[in-house]
């Protein structure tokens, strides 16, 4: 046995050939640390990460330069404004000649038809007392009382104007209207520079007149002439309300 002064003792088996041997050793105290080795070389690099999220669409790019890549057509744009009207265009050759109208059988129907919605039209109108039919010419009016100016107005914008007896047939026709409306109406007359001197509103000088005795005797002051209920005339300022009688 072995005697050891050290504080620790290590049994050792020592195996040598087929012997197997028990031997004591001495060990002392441990050292103090040794100072820390240098940093190890850097690890080798991890594994790819997984895959990220698609990012953002980028900003568009410059217009390509190669045709067979360019993208397809936009919309169609909004149609522009219409252009200047062009210069009138050169007559056409002159068509084969027509039957003549009394051979063009849809024409005579069509005529045929014309006038029997006029003759219908008339005959209803005149039943309704809405017009007066003397020779060429129709009178009629709408009832209502205006001044000259107005009644002219109104009559123009049917397509008419403000009625004036250019005979006595006319003017009785005229009179049977002022009379069932128990108005006096205006006449289309007016009087010119020269007092008592009357003219159609066309300028041409009056024809046939009916004045009731003693006039015209404004002198000047009355330039439009009225209609009494018998028919006669009297010449009048223009700022009465007067029965609108139109002639077409
Ligand atoms: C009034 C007016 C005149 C007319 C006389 C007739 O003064 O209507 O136009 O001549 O009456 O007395
Ligand atoms: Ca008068």
């Amino acid at each position: 046995m072995l005697l050891c002064s050290l504080v620790f003792t290590l049994i050792l088996l020592v195996v040598s050939g087929n012997e197997c041997a028990v031997k004591e050793v001495c060990v002392g105290n441990p050292g103090i640390p040794g100072t820390p080795g240098s940093h190890g070389l850097p690890g080798r690099d991890g594994r790819d990460g997984v895959k990220g999220d698609p990012g953002p669409p980028g900003p568009m790019g410059p217009p390509g330069r190669m045709p067979e890549f360019s993208g397809c057509n936009g919309l169609t744009g909004a149609p522009g404004i219409a252009g200047q009207r062009g210069d009138k265009g050169d007559p056409g050759e002159r068509g084969p000649p027509g039957l003549p109208a009394y051979l063009d059988e849809e024409l005579q129907t069509t005529l045929h038809q014309f006038r029997h919605q006029i003759l219908q039209s008339l005959g209803v109108l005149s039943l309704q007392g809405s017009m007066l039919a003397v020779g060429e010419k129709v009178f009629s009016t709408n009832g209502q009382s205006v001044n000259f100016d107005d009644i002219r107005e109104t009559c123009a914008r049917v397509g008419g104007r403000i009625a004036v007896p250019r005979n006595p047939e006319e003017n009785e026709a005229i009179a049977s209207i002022v009379k069932k409306y128990n108005i006096y109406a205006y006449l289309g007359l007016a009087e010119g520079p020269t007092p008592g001197e009357f003219y159609y509103l066309d300028g041409a000088p009056v024809n046939y007149t009916n004045w009731y005795r003693g006039e015209p005797r404004g002198r000047g002051s009355e330039k439009c002439v009225e209609m009494y209920t018998d028919g006669r005339w009297n010449d009048k300022n223009c700022l009465q309300y007067r029965l609108a009688i139109c002639e077409f």
